[in-house]
C-alpha cells in the first residue's frame, strides 16, 4: 500500500514553525513563554524519568486537585464530508464503511447529553464532518448548544473552521470551547490534509479567541511524523498566545480504507513522551489523552496520567470508532485513586 509518507499532496505551507502565533483577544493569556523547536526537541530527548518526573511535578504545582475531567463526544453530523484528511474515516473520498447520515435532531442529541451527565461527563462536544458549517445549519447548532448548557454541562463544538460571525454566534449561544485541531507540524501537514492549509486553521482559531471563547487544540500522532515533527506540533500549540485551554493528544486510530491505515504503529512510550510534553510546555491546560485509548491498554494509560493527562473523552464510542467502554474507564481511574471533576454513577461489581 502507498502509505502518505510517500506522497506529496497540496501546497507548500506558509507558516514557519517557531513564530508565535499572537491573536487579538478578549481573554487574559496565560502565557507569554515561547517555545522554540529546539527547547520542546530537548525535553523529548530526555531520559524516560527525568521527563516524566519534570512533567509530574509541574502537572501538580498547576493541577493540585488532581482530577480528571471527563468529556463525551457526540457525532452530531457523520460522514460524506468533503475534505480529504489522511486519517478520517468521515472523509467521503475513502471506502471505510461510515455511511453519510443528516444532522440529528435537537431531542436524540439532548438526550445523548443527558445520559453523558448522568454518568459523570461535564463536558459535551458535538462534532460534525464538515469542512465547515453552512448558515443554514447554524440555528440548529445553536439550539443544541443553549440546551445542552442549560443541563449544567460544559460545552464543545468541532465544526470545521469558523467565520469571525459564526464563532459569535456560538459564543452567545452559550458555547464554552470550540476544538480546533492544528493536528500535525506545519512541515507534515501537507502530508496528511490538501483541502484545507495550516493557515486556515489558525484563521478559525483566531477567530474562536476574538468571540471570547475558550480553545480546545491538539493534534494527532502515529501519522509517520518524526519526533521532531512532534515537537513542532507542540512547540505550534505552546507559542499560540494565549496556549490553549484544553489540548486533546490523540493517537491515530488507524482505520480501513484511509490513505494513514497500515502505518506502523508509534511505540506506546513516544505517545507517553508527547503528553508529558503537552504538560510541561502548556502547564496549566487540560491535557486530554483523546482518541487511541482503546488500542493502548490500562498501563500506558496510567503513565499518561503520570505524565500529566488529566482528561479523557468519556463513553463507548468516540465520534465513529469505539473508544474503552465507560464501565472499563470507571474501574481503570478507581484502580488508579484518580478523582474525577464530576460525580461518576459506580456500578454494581465494579473495581473493589
Ligand atoms: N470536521 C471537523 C474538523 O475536521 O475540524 C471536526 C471533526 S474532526 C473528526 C476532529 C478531529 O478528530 C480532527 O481534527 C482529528 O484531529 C481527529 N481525528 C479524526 N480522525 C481521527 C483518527 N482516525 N485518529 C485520531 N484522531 C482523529
Ligand atoms: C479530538 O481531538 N479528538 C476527537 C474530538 N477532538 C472531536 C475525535 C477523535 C476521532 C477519532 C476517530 C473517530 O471516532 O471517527
Ligand atoms: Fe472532514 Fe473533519 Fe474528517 Fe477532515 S477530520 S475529513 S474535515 S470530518
Amino acid at each position: 500500500m502507498e502509505s502518505m509518507m510517500d506522497q506529496t499532496v497540496g501546497h507548500e505551507s506558509k507558516v514557519e514553525n517557531t513564530q508565535p502565533v499572537t491573536f487579538q483577544t478578549p481573554v487574559k493569556p496565560i502565557t507569554a513563554e515561547t517555545w522554540p523547536v529546539e527547547d520542546v526537541m530537548a525535553l523529548f530527548d530526555l531520559p524516560f524519568n527525568d521527563l516524566l518526573f519534570k512533567a509530574q511535578v509541574l502537572h501538580r504545582e498547576n493541577f493540585p486537585n488532581g482530577d480528571v475531567e471527563l468529556a463525551t463526544l457526540l457525532s452530531i453530523k457523520t460522514g460524506g464530508c468533503e475534505e480529504d484528511c489522511g486519517y478520517c474515516p468521515q472523509a467521503a473520498r475513502y471506502d471505510t464503511g461510515v455511511e453519510a447520515k443528516k444532522m440529528m435532531d435537537v431531542r436524540e442529541v439532548l438526550n445523548a447529553a443527558k445520559a453523558a451527565r448522568e454518568s459523570g461527563a461535564t463536558r459535551f462536544c458535538m462534532g460534525a464532518a464538515w469542512r465547515s458549517p453552512k448558515d443554514r445549519d447554524m440555528e440548529k447548532v445553536e439550539t443544541m448548544v443553549r440546551e445542552v448548557k442549560a443541563m449544567g454541562l460544559e460545552t464543545c463544538a468541532t465544526l470545521g473552521m469558523l467565520k469571525e460571525e459564526q464563532a459569535q454566534r456560538l459564543k452567545d449561544a452559550g458555547l464554552d470551547y470550540y476544538n480546533h485541531n492544528l493536528d500535525t507540524a506545519p512541515e507534515f501537514y501537507n502530508n496528511v490534509i490538501s483541502t484545507r492549509d495550516y493557515q486556515d486553521r489558525l484563521d478559525t482559531l483566531g477567530h474562536v479567541r476574538t468571540a471570547g471563547l475558550k480553545v480546545c487544540c491538539g493534534g494527532i500522532v502515529g501519522m509517520g511524523e518524526t519526533r521532531r515533527q512532534r515537537a513542532g506540533l507542540i512547540a505550534q500549540l505552546a507559542n499560540l498566545n494565549p496556549y490553549p485551554e484544553s489540548v486533546p493528544v490523540n493517537h491515530l486510530v488507524q482505520v480501513e480504507g484511509t490513505p494513514l491505515h497500515g502505518l506502523d504503529p508509534l511505540d506506546p512510550l513516544e505517545f507517553v513522551r508527547t503528553i508529558a510534553v503537552a504538560r510541561i510546555t502548556m502547564p496549566k491546560a487540560r491535557v486530554r489523552l483523546s482518541a487511541g485509548r482503546r488500542q493502548m491498554g490500562e498501563a500506558v494509560q496510567a503513565m499518561c496520567f503520570l505524565a500529566g493527562a488529566n482528561s479523557i473523552f468519556y463513553g463507548d464510542k468516540l465520534l465513529t470508532t469505539d473508544n474503552p467502554e465507560a464501565e472499563d474507564d470507571r474501574v481503570l481511574l478507581e484502580k488508579l485513586g484518580l478523582k474525577t471533576r464530576g460525580v461518576v454513577e459506580k456500578k454494581a461489581g465494579s473495581c473493589s
